[in-house]
């Protein structure tokens, strides 16, 4: 397999400033003219020959100059053609079938329609193009077809012509006057309706808004557009980030690999990510679309205006844009509960990948697949990273940071190395060592001992990097830890700061102590490191009860929880340790569940145990399956032993009424909490409850919210509800999703029987990655059944990537991480994960995806 390396960047030899693009569409017979008009790149390395990439593609005709020439040819799937001046016109001429495009890479045909995706390497499918981030051009796009099948044609940048054409077809000329790498590329044309609305920048220019779907959808669009527009105002108060061009455009596609796709101009959006009503969709869900329209609206500046220079440098538009999606969302809703769900994602989903046989710095160094570095690492990892510069400046200093950085590439296919230089001169940090971050792999330990001695606090840090795979040795990395020193008496903290701890080890001295204090650590979790102190629960008890920073009083629970259950399966607890832990956290809920002075959002994120992925992540190995039941263990305790209080405080957010407010979210959120425990507690009694609930839901949220909870016990209400469900939302995709979901997710005994079942069901299809993520996803995520004993969940998945792989690698390969984890298993276990992978690769024919990922994870 072909390795692509980061130290063997080269400048583009031959540079494409224009390319005009010629569309004849049809759903299975789309016919490409390229006329790219390419000049000699002074900084290139002189060769004449003009390499163009090309995947499945074949070259009808090439022409250059205007006249047709024979002397190109194929070096593999790259068209290539020697030239003898410096600057040429070359016209090459391809046939497409979207319908056939069962990859969802290139142009493809979804529900009637026709649609793009060309990130990372798509665009070589639908023409023979130097496809690198790197060759900046202005594109004319012409694209003509069946005006009853295509009524809407849209393209990037703006429509500067229409017309009428031969036969029922009509045609549209676009133009954008940004000029951008080939990956921002985007054509769609369908039958579509458009939710429009505009917005006038802060300089006072007007932008068309337009949100398109199927008619049936356009009802759904309403929190996308308000979320469009919440994120172009915020963009200019945060970032000081203008608008562009004079229309904006978004369309929601039901086949879509991603979430969604940030097209200059034109967005193209995964329905979930667009849809949203109270009757189909989630609290959750809302979160979900508000985030993505304002990732890829904020990617218009870091990501369009500055792109990067080489995809190893992916983390510096995506982890920037995570950050600015994260700062935003905080901003429109409660900052407390963003940043725990930050650090959740980041925890259940980065953590393993960074201690697994697939980490990467968030700057990789080689890849075989670009695709496969779409990774929670490159992404929130990234975000993570620029965060802690943000906390080291300061926010308003750190802005200073980003002007520099946007004025200074504007136009520019930048790298991470210019980010990190950009926010030095404009901030005044030395951030030095602090590049370490994005070459060393792994998470941080730090170790972190608070002693008593002479009237002062002493506190010893040390940090420890993991070996990664091909990293070995590591050195200490700049870590920002936010600290504050708690007064028993009191309650409060006399002592708050920042220490950067940037040695292997430390000592930081605090005098005027007479008693010892309580240390907070991690504050707001300044940094993405794991924190390892022996604490005295009754110390994270009075943090969970007191401490003023919303994030460490969470984690404090966390903490208290962990200890705890990863001292029982580590066999680390003796009877009594156990029933002091437990009682630890008893009554920590117990004040969690009565203190007034929460509300109720914040509320529902405290009594959300640690999950099941972040326990084992504790351990060095693991029985998932213990875990899992000594984590049902506590929580049918804390059901049994709050029953009464639990009971009342869903009778008491039941009443309340839906809205959007964050009282009204909170009360959901709660609702939907209450039944857990009380479900985990008491299954028979608590299901007439849980019915209820699921009857009386006039949204989304309690509705499923219910559903969940009947899905998971043995109880006759769970399939009466499952069929009422399914019946009441025929049709609507999205929300079959969910009823796949619920199910594959769920903590029923027979939840493999029930996968199988649904494999079968007339509404599972293999083509639609949201279906196949739907049951599969939620099955490979829900430990319970992946793990379960004799290896059934194991084989499922390996035969959903051996079947998936041929017709989309990319989200095949997307389920292969969750059998990488094997040797953070039992050996028992271990073993079945083995054999699986080991039957993947010996497949004759794998995708470059897979096999990378499968390769990788044997070794
Ligand atoms: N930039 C896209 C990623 C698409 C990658 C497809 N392999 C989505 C986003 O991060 O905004
Ligand atoms: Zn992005």
């Amino acid at each position: 397999p072909q390795v692509i390396r980061r130290e063997d960047y080269q400048a583009p030899a031959w540079l494409v400033p224009e390319i005009a693009l010629d569309f004849r569409l049809g759903l299975s017979a789309t016919h490409v003219i390229a006329r790219l008009s390419v000049t000699r790149n002074p900084a290139g390395n002189g060769t004449p020959t003009l390499r163009l990439n090309g995947d499945q593609i074949a070259a009808l005709a090439v022409r250059v100059d205007g006249e047709a020439v024979n002397d190109w040819r194929m070096d593999g799937p790259d068209l290539l053609i020697d030239l003898t001046g410096d600057a040429h016109a070359i016209e090459v001429e391809t046939a497409l079938n979207p319908a056939a495009n069962s990859q969802l890479m290139g142009l493809y045909a979804s529900n009637g329609m026709l649609c793009t995706q060309c990130e990372a390497e798509g665009f070589r499918r639908i023409t023979f193009f130097p496809d690198r981030p790197d060759v900046l051009s202005t594109y004319s796009v012409r694209m003509s077809g069946d005006k009853a099948l295509f009524p809407v044609l849209l393209s990037n940048g703006n429509c500067t012509e229409t017309g009428e054409g031969p036969d029922g077809s009509h045609w549209a000329q676009w133009h954008d006057p940004w000029p951008k790498p080939c990956y921002l590329f985007a054509l769609v044309a369908g039958d579509l309706v458009a939710n429009h609305a505009q917005f006038t920048t802060m300089n006072g220019r007007a932008v068309d808004l337009n949100i398109w779907t199927r008619a049936e959808d356009k009802d759904r669009t309403g929190h996308a557009m308000a979320s469009l527009i919440n994120s172009m105002k915020w963009d200019e108060e945060a970032f000081g980030r203008e608008y562009d061009l004079d229309l904006f455009n978004v369309v929601a596609v039901s086949d879509f690999n991603m979430g969604a796709m940030e097209n200059k101009g034109l967005n193209v959006f995964n329905t979930r990510y667009v849809l949203a009503d109270p009757e189909t969709a989630t609290d959750g869900d809302y979160d979900a679309v508000e985030g993505v329209i304002g990732h890829e609206y904020f990617h218009n500046w870091s990501g369009n205006r500055i792109t990067c220079r080489d995809w190893f440098q992916l983390s510096l538009k995506e982890g920037f844009t995570v950050l600015r999606d994260q700062l935003f969302s905080a901003a429109m809703g409660s900052e407390a509960v963003k940043r725990i769900e930050d650090v959740r994602v980041l925890r259940g989903a980065q953590f393993p990948e960074d201690s697994g046989p697939l980490a990467h710095p968030i700057r990789p160094d080689s890849y075989q697949e670009i695709s496969n570095f779409y990774t929670a690492t490159v992404y929130n990892k990234g975000a993570e990273v620029i965060r802690m510069m943000r906390t080291m400046a300061g926010a308003e200093t750190f802005r200073k940071g980003t002007d520099l950085y946007f004025d200074r590439h504007d136009g520019e296919a930048a790298t991470c190395e210019d980010f990190v230089r950009a926010i030095e001169d404009g901030t005044g940090l030395d951030l030095g060592q602090f590049r370490l971050w994005y070459g060393q792999a792994g998470t941080p330990q730090v170790t972190v001992e608070l002693r008593h001695e002479d009237g002062a606090a002493v506190l010893e840090l040390a940090q420890q990097v993991p070996a990664t795979p091909g990293q070995p040795d590591k050195q200490p990395m700049p870590i920002p830890l936010r600290l504050a020193l708690f007064d028993r008496a009191t309650a409060t903290h006399r002592v708050e700061e920042l220490v950067v701890l940037d040695q292997a080890r430390q000592t930081v001295r605090f005098d005027g102590w007479a008693e010892p204090p309580v240390l907070s650590i991690n504050r707001g979790f300044s940094a993405p490191v794991q924190i390892e102190a022996q604490r005295d629960p009754a110390d994270l008890v009075f943090l969970a009860a007191h401490d003023d920073d919303p994030f460490a009083r969470y984690e404090a629970m966390q903490s208290l929880v962990v200890g705890h259950l990863v001292g029982i399966v580590g066999g680390r607890l003796d009877a009594a340790a156990q029933d002091r832990g437990r009682a630890a956290i008893g009554e920590a809920f117990g004040a969690i569940l009565a203190d007034d002075a929460l509300d109720d959002l914040m509320r529902g994120e405290l009594m959300i145990l640690p999950s099941e992925t972040y326990l084992a992540e504790q351990l060095l190995v693991a029985d998932p399956l213990a875990i899992h039941a000594q984590r049902e263990a506590l929580k049918a305790w804390l059901g049994r032993e709050h029953g009464a209080a639990l009971e009342a405080l869903h009778d008491r957010v039941r009443a309340v009424p839906y809205g959007r407010d964050a009282a009204a979210r909170g009360a959901r959120k709660l609702k939907t909490q209450a039944l857990i425990y009380l479900a985990s507690a008491d299954a028979v009694g608590t299901a007439p409850r849980a019915r209820a609930q699921y009857d009386a839901a006039d949204n989304m949220t309690d509705r499923q919210g219910a559903l969940m909870v009947l899905c998971g016990l043995d109880v006759p209400e769970r399939a009466a509800a499952l069929d009422d469900f399914h019946t009441r939302y025929a049709g609507n995709a999205l929300v079959i999703d969910k009823w796949f979901s619920l199910q594959a997710g769920s903590l029923h005994k027979d939840v493999l029987e029930h996968v199988k079942a649904l494999a079968n069901h007339p509404d599972f299809t293999m083509s639609n990655p949201n279906r196949v993520r739907a049951l599969y996803m939620a099955m490979a995520v829900n430990p319970k059944a992946f793990h379960a004993a004799g290896g059934e969940g194991y084989r499922i998945i390996g035969e959903v990537i051996r079947k998936l792989d041929p017709i989309n690698p990319q989200t095949a390969a997307r389920f292969v991480p969750s059998l990488g984890r094997w040797r953070r298993v039992d050996a028992a276990r271990g073993a079945l994960m083995v054999e699986e992978l080991k039957a993947i690769a010996a497949e004759p024919t794998l995708s470059r995806d897979v096999r990378e990922q499968v390769t990788k994870s044997l070794g």
